[in-house]
């Protein structure tokens, strides 16, 4: 890094990297950042697309090959926006050329992989090298308040945690694959794609660690046809062509969880949740009280104090839209609103800010790991129709 810059290249230039692009032209124009994000280079299979990219996103460059672009002199960070099965190749490659890296959760696409990209992170951070895994929900204000009050005992111990993430995209039969729905790319379906938030979420907001697991993954729909302008083998987005191919990963998952606390979770993550678009609910009931989250309202948090006078108790609905309110008061006055793309534009926020202080940003890849053993723990439950163990 210069003194004053952070200079970026990001790797993937579809919805994530629309999402992030947007984060790094806006953050320091709303947060007075330490470092000035600078877009350098955007990294695409196509040089076309990938020039088309750079222009509409605001990249100075493009290129379509990660490498050249992660050793460039004039990169100090990888932002990694590609589907899993190309996570690890490129993170441990950037970490080795001494480039900090973001990288768009899940992790990985299986643990050990994970365990890889951590290793490579532990051996970079001796030199100031800096890792973050894309969890960009915790940074949705109502979360981050929940959190807060969690964390400040407004709840109480915590006994339940119920998790849910839902949507709808695939429930149509005639929907065609997509690099998601192919084990070799995405590593799982819903449960790493959706299934890693709602994990990532529960802990964040609880302090506390899932200890074990007992989940069941389904795929209602079998076989779905290949996207138009696409031969058998090779998967996109688009309309339907006449072939037909395999799903090979889950397209829901529920799952019972004990955190280390004791608190009892249960989870859903589903594509299959007809009518519901992107519903992240979590609901956490404590000694003391309740904090309740949706996504599809996400600028309310719901909570309950059981120390209220009965009489005039129940689930008060905060507008988390005060300047007291986290991240809040960069943007709008009370009653406002945010949307889905302010939190990669805190996630930005949050990591320029760690890197100027020299700190580990959060969630790490050591944290991406650990969620990655939750979902490999309850892929092996559902296999064996046993509770597992997540050890470390
Ligand atoms: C598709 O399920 C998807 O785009 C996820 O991959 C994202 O992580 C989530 O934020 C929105 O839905």
């Amino acid at each position: 890094m210069t003194s004053s810059s952070l200079r970026v290249a990001m790797v993937g230039h579809a919805f994530m990297g629309n999402a992030h692009s947007q984060a790094w032209r806006t953050a320091p124009h709303f947060f007075d950042l330490p470092l000035r994000p600078e877009m350098a280079v955007v990294v695409g299979r196509d040089a076309g697309r990938a020039a088309e990219a750079a222009a509409r996103l605001g990249w100075a460059d493009s290129s379509t090959d990660w490498r050249e672009a992660i050793a460039r002199d004039d990169v100090d960070l990888v932002d990694i926006c590609t589907p899993g099965d190309t996570h690890a190749e490129i993170a441990i490659a950037a970490l080795g050329a001494g480039k900090h890296v973001l990288c768009e959760k899940p992790l990985a696409n299986t643990v050990a992989e994970a365990e890889q990209m951590t290793a490579a992170a532990e051996e970079a951070r001796a030199h100031g090298v800096r890792t973050m895994v894309g969890f960009t929900y915790r940074r949705v204000p109502a979360i981050a308040l929940a959190r807060r009050l969690v964390q400040e005992g407004r709840i109480g111990d915590v006994r339940h945690v119920r998790a849910q993430y839902l949507q709808d995209w695939i429930a149509d039969p005639e929907a065609p694959l997509s690099w998601r729905l192919d084990k070799t790319r995405a590593g799982s379906g819903a449960l790493g794609d959706i299934g890693a938030h709602v994990i990532d979420l529960a802990q964040h907001v609880t302090g506390d660690r899932i200890a074990e697991v007992a989940g069941r993954l389904e795929t209602f729909v079998k076989e779905r046809p290949y996207p138009a302008g696409d031969t058998a083998g090779t998967l996109g987005g688009g309309g339907a062509s006449s072939e037909r191919g395999p799903v090979t990963v889950d397209d829901a998952v529920s799952f019972l969880a004990t955190f280390s606390s004791g608190a009892m979770g249960v989870f859903e993550a589903t594509r299959f949740a007809t009518g519901r678009k992107n519903a992240i609910r979590l609901e956490i009931n404590g000694s003391l009280g309740s904090v309740a989250f949706d996504f599809e309202d996400m600028n309310v948090l719901e909570y309950f104090d059981a120390r209220e006078d009965p009489e005039v108790g129940g689930f008060r609905r905060i507008l988390v839209t005060e300047p007291g309110h986290p991240y809040v008061a960069a943007w709008w006055p009370p009653g406002h609103g945010l949307g889905y793309e302010h939190g990669f534009t805190h996630q930005v926020v949050d990591l320029v800010e760690a890197l100027a202080a020299d700190r580990d940003p959060s969630p790490s890849f050591a944290d991406g790991l650990q969620v990655q053993r939750v979902l490999a723990a309850v892929e092996t439950s559902s296999d064996t129709r046993t509770w597992q163990e997540i050890t470390r």
